[in-house]
């Protein structure tokens, strides 16, 4: 969570500085969801995240140099300078993105897992999205597809209660959200997002449920400390309530628990703090001395080149 702090606050620092240019959406209070549930897969288990993805990036291994680089457009990043902040992939680690247009990741969870239970795969797919996204069609036609074909698939939803600046129950009829998920006969979880052990707990159990008997939706309850984008003036919610949420901020939340409980001493966390702090500023570095791709590849990667599979 504090690596994932860290590079988020960097990135900000380096699009003020117009190194960063584009749409930048931090996940800065956020930390807990996606190191809860992502601990809990293995290694062949696949990604699918929307454009708020540098935590999730981060958390399934992907390094933060090559990250940091994509941010930066420079051909070293992960999807080769190309996709940015908000398509990052990584074929290594099965994370497919990176969606920039709401709720696009649902169809294409539901597509990885099909073709893994087709092939008789064991892996599940985990896809993460807004709450936003349970506005679209294709949440409707994914859940229920998900749910029909018994998909192995973990529909991880962030509610942080905003979609930009529209809050669930000025778009939404019915504001709860696994009501939504169980009308597709798919049981459905809300969790503390905040929390990363109550976190950790659901999703262990979730991903059993999901490799034994189908599609499972996990609310996590959560909210982001920034504004939705760099350009938002943030007028659709009140400061009070961002700082009551910001008392409840995972990463001391989990520290105090971790001190009290012996497993972590106040050193220990100066200077996990000290590392990130170092891993930031190495990939920064990194991303600084890359290269940008010559005009010249512009039509690289259009068109598949190669041999069909
Ligand atoms: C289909 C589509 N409609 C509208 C947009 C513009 N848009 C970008 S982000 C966003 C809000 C999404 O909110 P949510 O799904 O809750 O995710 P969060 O930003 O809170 O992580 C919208 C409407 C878009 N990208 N795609």
């Amino acid at each position: 969570m504090v690596r994932i702090r860290r590079f988020e606050e960097a990135c900000a620092e380096q699009y003020s500085k117009g190194r960063i240019r584009g749409f930048l959406h931090l996940y800065v209070g956020q930390e807990a969801v996606a190191v809860g549930v992502l601990d809990c897969l293995e290694r062949d288990d696949a990604v699918v995240a929307t454009y708020r993805e540098h935590g999730h990036a981060l958390a399934r291994g992907i390094d933060s140099a090559r990250l940091m680089a994509e941010m930066f457009g420079r051909a070293e990043g992960c999807s080769g300078g190309r996709g940015g902040s908000m398509h990052v992939f990584d074929a290594a680690t099965r994370f497919y993105g990176g969606q920039a247009i709401v709720a696009a990741g649902l169809p294409l969870a539901v597509g990885l897992a099909l073709a893994d239970q087709m092939q008789r795969r064991p892996r599940v797919t985990v896809c993460f999205f807004g709450e936003g996204a349970v506005a679209e069609g294709e949440f409707h036609e994914a859940m229920n597809l998900a749910a029909l074909w018994r998909l192995p698939v973990l529909f991880a939803c962030e509610n942080n209660l905003y979609a930009m600046g529209t809050a669930l129950s000025r778009s939404e009829s019915e504001t709860n959200l696994c009501v939504k998920a169980a009308s597709y006969e798919m049981p459905a979880w809300s969790v503390d997002g905040m929390d990363v052990l109550a976190v950790e707990d659901a999703t262990r159990r979730a991903m059993t449920a999901v490799r034994e008997g189908g599609p499972l939706f996990l609310e996590l309850r959560t909210y982001r400390f920034r504004a939705h984008s760099m350009f938002d003036p943030q007028l659709y919610r009140d400061k009070a309530e961002v700082e009551l949420w910001k008392q409840r901020d995972p990463i001391p939340a989990f520290a105090s628990r971790a001190q009290a409980s012996g497993a972590l001493r106040p050193e220990d966390r100066a200077a996990l703090e000290q590392e990130a702090e170092a891993e930031m500023a190495q990939a920064v570095a990194f991303a600084e001395a890359g290269r940008l791709e010559p005009v010249a590849e512009l039509a690289r990667h259009v068109y598949f080149e190669g041999e069909a599979r």
